[in-house]
Parts: structure tokens; sequence; C-alpha cells
């Protein structure tokens, strides 16, 4: 009798044994799916896809699974979403691209300032040269006469004090002192910008290139393609946005109502407490009034959701002094608050920096050097001056 009691009880040992074994393996498999599931709904599911955690485990995040399981899993996810690059340093990076562009610029200005003699058919070469480079009439009469009195005061054709006074003056026309940060943070709210511009300036490019940059620095952004003109314009934003992690709110009707579209966007940036939403706009030539409206309207049907904190008006460096009636008639429209300047990595017309800032107060805030998904920058007046002197 005291056996089988014996037995029963070794028996029972032994099962009991078994199921705290079988639970104290299991432990650690069965916290990771509720974790993952506070993950998703912290961070929203299309915000960053599930199979990304390698990436959400480097950022700190310490609600993801056990390192090996979250490597394991992260693997085939890797060339999916991708790592920006750092913002900081990008103009540094793109330097070379500015200077091989406006070389001749700043080569042909210094080479005509370092001569022995400047006399007035220099001064008119110099004059020329600017001209050229679309500084606007106004500034450069303004720069050659700064010079022409510097350089008879000094009376110098040292190049390294030539080079000196003509960075000086080239950075107070550009004005160092203005405010060209981007508006991303709001109280509370998405932080809503809208990018707007004529036809094939790079729009959609440069919400891609931004939404990237928002990502590297940490914010979580939500796209809106409110180019529905073209159904290709909505996949061509969702593949940059997906590049990066970034949900696109976009409309399945070619045509649809831009306007319904972009205030979708910002209703979702709410409701997933984006840092960021940023619209994407069809592009319009700036003569045509009924586009020009639509544009107005969208603007307005944003506002009835949350402020516009920044209007970005893109114009192409390539089309000089055209983009400086582009920028006139878009600011009436919707208050342009900032301008990015693309495909300075194709001409030596940056003057268009001067001339827009001048008639118009709104700075040149970020710059595009190349179709490269991190060739975006922000802008830097000193090192933007350096890039066009060096040669
Ligand atoms: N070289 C160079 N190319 C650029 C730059 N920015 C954009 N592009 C190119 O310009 C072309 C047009 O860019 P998109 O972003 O589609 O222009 P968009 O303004 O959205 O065009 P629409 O929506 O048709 O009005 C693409 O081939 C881009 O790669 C830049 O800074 N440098
Ligand atoms: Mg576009």
């Amino acid at each position: 009798m005291d056996f089988d009691v014996l037995i029963l009880f070794i028996i029972l040992a032994l099962v009991l044994a078994g199921v705290l074994g079988f639970f104290l393996v299991q432990g650690g498999r069965i916290l990771p799916p509720e974790k993952r599931e506070k993950y998703t709904s912290q961070r929203d599911e299309d915000d960053l896809p599930p199979e990304d955690e390698k990436e959400a485990e480097e950022d700190g995040d310490t609600l993801v699974a056990a390192p090996e399981e979250a490597e394991a899993e992260a693997e085939p996810a890797e060339p999916e979403v991708e790592t920006p690059e750092p913002v900081a340093g990008r103009l540094a990076r793109l330097r070379a691209r500015l200077v091989k562009s406006n070389n001749v610029f700043g080569k042909s200005l210094l080479a005509l300032l370092s001569q022995d003699k400047i006399d007035d058919d220099v001064w008119d070469e110099i004059e020329e040269t600017l001209l050229m480079a679309d500084l606007g009439t106004e500034p450069t009469l303004e720069l050659v006469d700064r010079l022409k009195e510097r350089v008879t005061v000094e009376g110098t054709q040292d190049t390294a004090k030539v080079k000196d006074m003509l960075h000086e003056e080239l950075t107070a026309l550009i004005d160092p002192s203005l405010d060209r940060r981007l508006s991303v943070t709001a109280e509370g709210r998405p932080a809503v910008m809208l990018v707007v511009g004529v036809n094939g300036v790079g729009k959609t490019t440069t919400v891609g290139k931004l939404a990237r940059v928002l990502v590297a620095e940490d914010k979580s952004v939500t796209l809106g393609a409110a180019d529905t003109f073209r159904a290709a314009a909505a996949e061509q934003l969702t593949t940059w946005g997906s590049r990066v992690g970034v949900p696109t709110v976009k409309s399945d009707t070619e045509g649809a109502d831009p306007a319904s579209v972009a205030f979708e966007a910002v209703s979702e940036g709410i409701e997933n407490e984006s840092d960021v939403v940023m619209i994407d706009t069809a592009g319009r030539l700036q003569n045509k009034a009924n586009l020009m409206d639509e544009l107005g309207k969208v603007k307005r049907v944003v506002e009835k959701k949350s402020e516009v904190d920044e209007v970005l008006l893109v114009l192409d460096a390539t089309t000089g002094q055209n983009g400086l009636n582009q920028a006139k008639v878009f600011s009436e429209v919707v208050d342009v608050s900032g301008i990015v300047l693309t495909k300075l990595d194709g001409t030596a017309r940056g003057g268009i920096v001067v001339a827009i800032q001048r008639q118009l107060g709104v700075p040149v805030k970020l710059i595009g050097l190349g179709e490269g998904a991190d060739d975006l920058a922000p802008f830097e007046t000193e090192k933007f001056v350096d890039a066009l002197l060096e040669g």
C-alpha cells in the first residue's frame, strides 16, 4: 500500500515537473506576440511593416521579440525598408555636385576680378556673368556696385582677397539671417505640409526625399497623394513612402477630388498620430486659372481639419527666371512659406535663390542635387557660396 502511494506520488511529481517545465520553456515565446501586438498598435501596422523588427530594435525599442528571433525574422525584410542617410552634413556630401555645375560661374567671376586692371568692359562682363546665373537685375547691379567700391577702395587684385570680398557680398545678398527651418512640429497634432509647383519640377521626388529626411530624424510621417490627375502619380509616391515604411493615403479613383484626398490624408495622420503629414499635389502651370483655383481649394479644405504649417513651392533651377513668375502666382494662391530648388546639380543658375528671396521674402529651405533618394539637402548660405566660388 505504502509502495503504491509512493509510486503515485512520484508519478504526480513527474507530471507536475513536466507541466512546469513546459510553461517555463514557452514563457519566452508566449510573451513576444503580446508585445508585438502592443508594438504594432503603437506604431500602426501601415507605418512600419511587421517584418521590420530589426530596425525597430536598432531604434532601441525593447518591446520586440528576443534578439535571436528578431534577427531571424528581420533578415528578409532588410532590402524592403531602407535606412535613410543622416541629414547633417548632406550639403557637404553633395558639395561636389554644386561645385561641378557652378564652377564656370565662380571661376569666371574670380578671373575677371583678379585682373590687373578692371575697366568698364570687365565690369560689364562681371555683370553679364551674374545675370547668366539668374541673380536678377537689381541684385546684380547692387553686387557690382558694392564690388566696384571695395576694389577701388582696397585697390587689390590679389585673388584670395577678391575671393573673400565676393564671398562676403554674395553671402549678404543671399541673407544668412533668414529662418530656413521647416515647420515640422505642431502641438498635439501633425504638422501639415503642402507641396506645390508646375509640372515636372520634382514635387513627388521631393516629398519622397523629405519623408526619408524626417524618418531619419525619428519622425513618423503620413503621405497624401493629392495628385489624382494620373494614377501613376499615387503609385510613385507610395513607392517612395514604402521604402522607408511610411503610409500613403490615396484614392482608388483616377481623377478623384484632390481636396478630399488631402483632407483624408490629414485625418489619417491625426488618427495615427503622425508627426508630419505631407501632401503631394499635381503639377499645374501658374497661368491656368482653374488649376490654381483647385489648388486654393485643396488648401482651404485641409484647413477645415488642420492648420497648414508649411507650403513648399518646388522650383526647377534650370528654368531660371521663369521660376520667379511661378513663385509670385503660387504665393498669391497658397501663401508659399518655403522654396525647394531642385536640379541644382545640372545648372549654374543658382542665382535664382537670391532673386526669389528678394522679390517674395520667401527663403529657399531645401535644394535638390540629384535624382538619388538622399540627394536633398537643407540650404546653408555659407556652404552654398563656398561651393559657388570653389574652383
Ligand atoms: N538631376 C535632378 N533630377 C531631379 C531632381 N529632383 C527631381 N528630379 C527628377 O525630375 C523628374 C521629375 O520629378 P517628379 O518628382 O516626378 O516631378 P513632379 O513635379 O512630381 O512632376 P509632376 O507630378 O508630373 O508635375 C524625375 O526624373 C526626377 O528624378 C534633382 O534635384 N536633380
Ligand atoms: Mg508628381
